[in-house]
């Protein structure tokens, strides 16, 4: 059996059942004038993390490998957002509202978008979703069975909270999930670590982590 190595131990890879997760890559995450620096946080510590998400992409897409994009995003009518969510955080911008990039953090405007290093290709999956977890009201579940895929790779933002939601939905669904530490960021320093750690404590409760580069060799 391969094996990648990763912490808490090597993760028993299996090649036809991976797919690649990106997390909310988007520019209303990354960019100033966007719905997280709308929140106070340092956007920067978000762009720094794109080439190594695009090695990973790149090395997925070399391998033939599936890749699936989520984006965290609301219908125009507000209609999937739950009152409790556009009031939360007290941003200077709330979802729905008109910023520098368009609508916040709705399905189809500028700002919604994935940042284009990193943009999905013909034949990749993008996923809309109106949580922070991407299987919530979403059809990711459905395309993983209908794919066979049983190993998710996650990259993406924030690591606290869309990428260690969705992961531990995965987890709670049976699959094996393994995140790649360089690919990921949080606003927070001591969250990513926190996100970290807790993912793989206790024998890997939640998942493993390994580094951009191991997941790569194993996949080329
Ligand atoms: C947040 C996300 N942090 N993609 N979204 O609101 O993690």
């Amino acid at each position: 059996m391969d094996k990648i190595k990763a912490e808490p131990f090597s993760f028993p890879v299996k090649h036809d059942q991976l797919a690649l997760v990106v997390i909310d890559m988007q520019r209303d995450f990354a960019e100033p004038g966007g719905f997280g620096a709308s929140l106070g946080n340092d956007v920067s510590r978000i762009t720094r993390i794109v080439p190594d998400v695009k090695r990973l992409i790149e090395g997925f897409r070399n391998a033939g490998l599936p890749i699936i994009h989520t984006m965290e995003c609301h219908r125009p009518d507000l209609s999937d957002l739950p009152p409790a969510k556009r009031d939360r955080g007290n941003p200077t911008l709330r979802i729905g509202d008109i910023g520098p990039m368009g609508r916040v953090l709705i399905s189809g405007e500028p700002g919604t978008a994935i940042l284009p290093e990193l943009a999905p290709v013909e034949g990749e999956v993008v996923i809309e979703k109106p949580g922070k977890g991407a299987f919530y009201a979403t059809k990711l579940g459905e395309v993983l069975q209908q794919r066979g895929i049983k190993q998710l790779v996650f990259a993406g933002v924030t690591t606290e909270v869309c990428v260690q939601t969705t992961m531990r939905e995965a987890n709670d669904r049976g699959y094996e999930c393994l995140l790649a530490e360089e690919a990921t960021e949080s606003y927070f320093a001591e969250f990513k670590a926190a996100a970290i750690a807790m993912i793989r404590a206790q024998g890997a409760i939640v998942g493993w982590t390994a580094h951009v580069d191991d997941i790569l060799e194993s996949i080329s």
